[in-house]
């Protein structure tokens, strides 16, 4: 930790920041957590620096009020430490205008949507957060949270239901256009949430429904976006770090590796900020971008944090260096997901991969594989149904597909008598009682993956349908548990 005598943040940097003033709220941004803070806040930081505009940024962060009350104690500034091996860079975007949390100030973020000074709602609120059915894509009519929104007005606890509230808001007072921008790693991440808001707002009372749903239809956009930049969970090293380099006591620096990607869809209804002097790239091929992210980097990702997490690896570069991992990681790459991807114009794929895996092993940067394997049961939805199902329909078996489904299940649902290690039980999910659950009751890894995979549709319903996928699936659960991951990885390489 920093010591007591280190000097605070804003009386350390006074007379150093490139601007002097906070530029006036533009945006209102849903998830203010750590990628938020490394990642669109400094496009937006080069953005008001070299052409000016109201683009200031009101931060709402779900429930913990960790961020908003040290935004707050520190003059809304936070470092930014640019990690990698060769050493750090520090920078301090300076882009906030006002922090707080959805729990404890529901009105406040509808009227911070409502306000007609807002053009633009961000959301990073994680796959987790759009409450939709992985399965169907739909809305979550079934989740509690979603019931709660649609029955009391005033106090929206999910962001779809604070965004219907704030656009109702907004149709009432002044009509104003807006763009909600979603920043998740979720395939057509504009229409998806295009449609759970719609889907929300046509659930409202008749007359409601009526009125939001012209609002939606004409006075917002939702433009699709990839998003791309490796941010650890902080830790006491980077505030140590901050306050020996930089000699002052930052209690919320954010770690980021030095890459930085952000491909947009050039569709907003109430203007934006010039991102592209942060390095933002405008694009009418956002659709192929998700998917070589969401799939050659995501998708691999999570084999890379599965595997190693069995294998006791507790970073993703400590996993990434095992030959066998490295191995397996390049074939699900190149043999099962990038077969499914448009890749959009002007890409080098083996650049790609490379840049990938030089990114992987980012020793500096400490990033867990407890941090990527978290929230498996929404995050492999969006990763591996496509590329299997092209797989399958071609007459191959995504063997590295379904060692990562088994892998994930191994992590989170281990069958009784398995130990999957501190870095599985370290992971979160939603579905983790669920699994466990069904994991209790189950004879063998096929009899779980049948019930997870066939019953459940944890990866929609058109895998539940392919037994092909839901038997290598359960062979690879079983010998995980019997011989471990390595052998499973063997078995994959050699099929
Ligand atoms: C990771 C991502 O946690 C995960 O699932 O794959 O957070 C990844 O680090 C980012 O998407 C990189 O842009």
């Amino acid at each position: 930790m920093t010591s007591s005598s280190t000097p605070g943040l804003s009386a350390a940097i006074a007379g150093i920041l490139r601007r002097p003033a906070v530029p006036a709220p533009g945006i209102v941004h849903l998830g203010f957590g750590n990628f938020h803070r490394a990642h669109q806040a400094v496009y937006t930081d080069a953005a008001v620096t070299a052409h000016g505009g109201d683009w200031g940024i009101i931060g709402v962060a779900s429930r913990s009020t960790a961020i908003p009350d040290a935004m707050h104690a520190q003059d809304m500034l936070y470092t930014v430490v640019e990690v990698s091996p060769a050493g750090s860079k520090f920078s301090l975007p300076r882009v906030h205008t006002d922090a707080f949390t959805a729990a404890a100030n529901p009105d406040r973020v509808i009227t911070a949507i409502g306000d007609a000074g807002t053009r633009i709602v961000s959301l990073t609120v994680t796959e987790n957060g759009y409450n939709y059915t992985p399965a169907t894509g739909s809305l979550n009519l079934q989740d509690p949270a979603i019931q709660h929104d649609l029955a009391n007005p005033g106090t929206p606890r999910t962001p779809i239901g604070q965004i219907v509230r704030g656009l109702q808001h907004r149709s009432r007072t002044h009509a104003e256009p807006v763009t909600i921008l979603s920043c998740d790693n979720l395939a057509d991440n504009g229409h998806h949430t295009q449609r759970l808001v719609r889907e929300f707002a046509s659930r409202l009372p008749p007359a409601e429904a009526g009125e939001a749903l012209a609002f939606i239809d004409t006075r917002t956009s939702f433009p699709s976006s990839m998003v791309d930049r490796i941010v650890p969970a902080t830790t006491d090293h980077y505030r140590s770090l901050v306050a020996s380099e930089r000699g002052y006591s930052d209690r919320i620096p954010v770690p980021a590796e030095p890459f930085t990607m952000w491909i947009v869809e050039d569709n907003f209804i109430a203007g934006r900020p010039t991102w592209e002097d942060g390095g933002a790239v405008f694009s009418d091929e956002v659709a192929g971008y998700e998917q070589l992210k969401v799939r050659l980097l995501n998708g691999t990702h999570s084999l890379i944090a599965y595997l190693g997490a069995l294998t006791g690896a507790v970073t993703i570069p400590d996993s990434v260096s095992h030959p066998a991992i490295e191995l397996a990681a390049r074939s699900v790459l190149q043999n099962e997901y990038l077969p499914s991807v448009s890749v959009p114009s002007g890409v080098d794929v083996d650049a790609y991969e490379e840049q990938l895996f030089s990114r992987w092993r980012n020793t500096a940067l400490g990033h867990r594989t407890s941090q990527v394997g978290s929230d498996g049961s929404v995050k492999l939805r969006q990763r591996i149904p496509l590329p299997a199902l092209q797989m399958l329909d071609d007459g191959r078996t995504p063997q590295l597909l379904a060692l990562t489904t088994a892998a994930y299940l191994a992590c989170i649902a281990p069958l009784p008598g398995f130990d999957p290690g501190p870095q599985a039980h370290a992971m979160e999910d939603p579905a983790r009682g669920l699994l466990a659950g069904l994991a209790a009751g189950s004879r063998s890894g096929q009899d779980f993956a049948r019930k997870v995979l066939g019953d459940h549709h944890l990866l929609g319903q058109e895998l539940a349908e392919r037994d092909e996928f839901i038997l290598r699936t359960g062979e690879f659960i079983d010998i995980i548990h019997s011989a471990g991951p390595l052998a499973a990885v063997a078995e994959a390489s050699t099929a």
